[in-house]
């Protein structure tokens, strides 16, 4: 899998992603981070990429040219054919697991980072493919979104994670939140271990995990058991 990013801010997604699980997945090959500065494509001669909206307003917009440019070359120099394009945006469908696990199929990913009060709507039309969100508040630029969304999918890339296991039976893939865990000691500040934990009982554990996660999800998160 190719990540591409145009971003205003490409050092603040390579230290981001170049760190623990994702980190060591770029440096084994499993997949590539490929950070573009929409910079670089500008032609103005102050080395402007925004201006002010047509109408008025508060703000700046990111300009169509130097946006379009960056995709142009990410594409030819990549060899990509029909790529998605991901704009993130506060105005875009809400990310989630579902969405995860279907962009780890494809190839190559070209993400494009708005900044500013927006991006010339032409530029949009033109590129983009998915308009996403990553949640109902606002960020200050989309480097962030990319960045939880660079590394939910690669977690569903095989080879990314140690165990295939983990990605498979966690949290909204079985419509659940999590079950606890516990490690060593077995008493922590008078806090114990709970008992069957300790029993060897693999089927009496199987269930207590089930109740746990089952009384979790109806206390923090009764919406994903309603269907
Ligand atoms: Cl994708 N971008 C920005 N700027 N803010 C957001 C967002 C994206 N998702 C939630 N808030």
């Amino acid at each position: 899998m190719n990540f591409h990013v145009m971003t205003l801010f490409p050092e603040m997604i390579e230290q981001g992603l170049n760190t623990s699980i994702t980190g060591r997945a770029i440096n084994s090959n499993i997949i590539r981070l490929n950070c573009v500065d929409i910079r670089k494509y500008t032609k103005d001669k102050h080395g402007h990429v925004d201006d002010y909206p047509y109408g008025g307003g508060a703000g700046m917009v990111m300009q169509a040219q130097p946006i379009y440019d960056c995709y142009m070359d990410i594409v030819a120099k990549n060899n990509i054919k029909n790529p998605r394009v991901v704009f993130l945006t506060p105005a875009g469908r809400t990310f989630n697991q579902q969405m995860s696990r279907e962009l780890a199929k494809e190839d190559d990913i070209i993400f494009l980072c708005g900044h500013y009060e927006g991006v010339d709507e032409r530029v949009i039309e033109m590129i983009v493919t998915d308009n996403v969100s990553i949640g109902d508040y606002v960020l200050t630029g989309g480097e962030l979104a990319a960045m939880v969304m660079i590394d939910s999918i690669s977690r569903n890339i095989k080879g990314v994670l140690n165990n295939d296991i983990s990605a498979e039976t966690e949290s909204f893939t079985t419509n659940m939140l999590e079950y606890p865990q516990y490690t060593r000691p077995e008493i922590f500040m008078d806090k114990k271990v709970p008992e069957v934990l300790l029993s060897g009982h693999h089927k009496n554990i199987e269930k207590w995990r089930e109740e746990q996660a089952y009384k979790r999800t109806l206390e923090r998160r009764p919406d994903l058991l309603q269907d």
